[in-house]
């Protein structure tokens, strides 16, 4: 008779994880068992609102039951082909995606830092091929403060110490100009040029809105110069600021667009570069690709996610919700608040350092049943799923409003 699993508790589980466990996350001290929705419940059972959802790869909350059904759906009939052959699933991710996104061709990766690296690949071949840049000459114009992922390509291009030290000899052919500074773009910018790589609202940055008429004015300028408008929407999309992408708040529609996180319902990772077919028809047979890229597990769970966005349902909701948040946090101005930027159900709060750091604040909120993530220095995110109920969004910003006030 085996000795039934050992159920450690958080305590043992925490200190479990030291000694095999690689150092690179310094998590708040919650280990989370079980979710549903906007909660999750850590092993002793205690509950907490969830306002980082993973990021924004839970736009649609933890276990969305229709997402969870395509999963079980598509687990009981074939998970991988590679692929070296067709799969019954991914004509239709491709084609809805496509549509959803206002672009007309797709290619299918895993991981955000994928999508961004297949997008630097396609940029630098399309010049090659289409601009005519000279071989090996292709640059490629990124803002400052940028986040596009961890590989050793895009730690090139970061303006992070803490991301990118240590990890060199770095990638050539990039050019960092500051962001929301149209003169500085146009300077950077020559016949040299692949592409603008830009997310439309900088999320590690402190989610940091641009000011009406930049992404527009990217649009324009790249257009003008004849280089490709990349729009890296891997957090800022698929809903997050009241929109299916945040670019659709000017009117713009960019060459390439990259997606990921809530691609994946929070279940499998989903990642996708979608662009217009004169951009990804340079890739031939063998020249990119990836072992789970386009699996039909990835496809099925992609196309519910697809199908929860075309009703428009979600949409509304970031942007209803969203006049909430921003009030909410209005109303915590000088209460401890020194500042925000906020779209959509999507915020970055300024906390007045004399409180606490970003990392104090959210330890504070944890204990009182809300979680959250630091960015830089006092500064938190706030990022529920779409579908918090507005109760439920109240409540996290009374405790915030109550933590500001007694640093409970
Ligand atoms: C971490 C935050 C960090 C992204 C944008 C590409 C990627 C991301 C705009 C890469 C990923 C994640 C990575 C994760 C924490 C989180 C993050 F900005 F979301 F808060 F780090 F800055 N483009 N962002 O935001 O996608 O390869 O991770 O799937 O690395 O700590 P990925």
């Amino acid at each position: 008779m085996t000795a039934p699993a050992r159920t450690r508790d958080s305590a043992e589980l925490i200190r479990a994880e030291e000694p095999v466990l690689a150092h690179n996350y310094h998590p708040l001290p919650v280990v989370v068992a079980r979710a549903e929705g906007a909660w999750v419940e850590d092993v002793e059972g205690r509950r907490y609102l969830d306002m980082l959802a993973g990021y924004s790869a839970l736009n649609f909350g933890h276990r969305h039951p229709a997402l969870i059904e395509a999963a079980h759906r598509q687990l009981d009939r074939l998970t991988l082909t590679s692929r070296a052959f067709h799969n019954d699933r991914l004509a239709e991710f491709a084609e809805r995606l496509a549509a959803l996104t206002g672009l007309d061709m797709v290619l299918p990766m895993n991981t955000g830092a994928e999508a961004v690296e297949s997008a630097i690949k396609v940029a630098r071949k399309w010049a090659y091929d289409v601009k005519g840049v000279p071989a090996d000459r292709a640059t490629v114009v990124v803002a400052a403060e940028n986040f596009h992922g961890r590989t050793t390509t895009i730690v090139s291009f970061s303006t992070d110490e803490t991301a990118r030290s240590g990890f060199g000899p770095f990638t050539p052919g990039f050019r960092i100009v500051p962001y929301n500074d149209l003169a500085a773009l146009e300077a950077a910018v020559d016949e040299t040029t692949a592409a603008v790589l830009i997310e439309p609202i900088q999320g590690e940055a402190g989610v940091v809105v641009p000011d009406d008429g930049y992404l527009a004015g990217v649009r324009e300028l790249t257009r003008r110069t004849g280089c490709l408008f990349i729009a890296d929407e891997i957090q800022s999309g698929l809903g997050r600021t009241g929109r299916t992408l945040a670019v659709e708040h000017e009117g713009v529609v960019p060459d390439v667009v990259l997606l990921g996180k809530a691609l994946g319902g929070g279940i499998v990772p989903v990642s996708a570069v979608v662009a217009h077919r004169e951009v990804l028809s340079v890739l031939r047979p063998g020249e990119h690709g990836s072992t789970f890229g386009g699996n039909p597990l990835a496809a099925a769970v992609g196309t519910a996610v697809i199908e929860l966005l075309e009703t428009g349902e979600f949409q509304q909701r970031a942007q209803e919700l969203g006049v909430v948040l921003r009030d909410g946090l209005d109303s915590l101005v000088g209460q401890g608040v020194v500042g925000f930027r906020a779209r959509g159900l999507w915020a970055g709060v300024d906390i007045d350092p004399a409180i606490g750091t970003g990392r104090e604040i959210s330890e504070r909120l944890m204990r009182e049943g809300v979680l959250v993530k630091d960015t830089h220095g006092s500064t938190i995110r706030l990022a529920p799923p779409l579908t918090v109920t507005e109760q439920e969004l109240r409540s996290a910003l009374k405790t915030l409003e109550a933590v500001l006030a007694h640093g409970a």
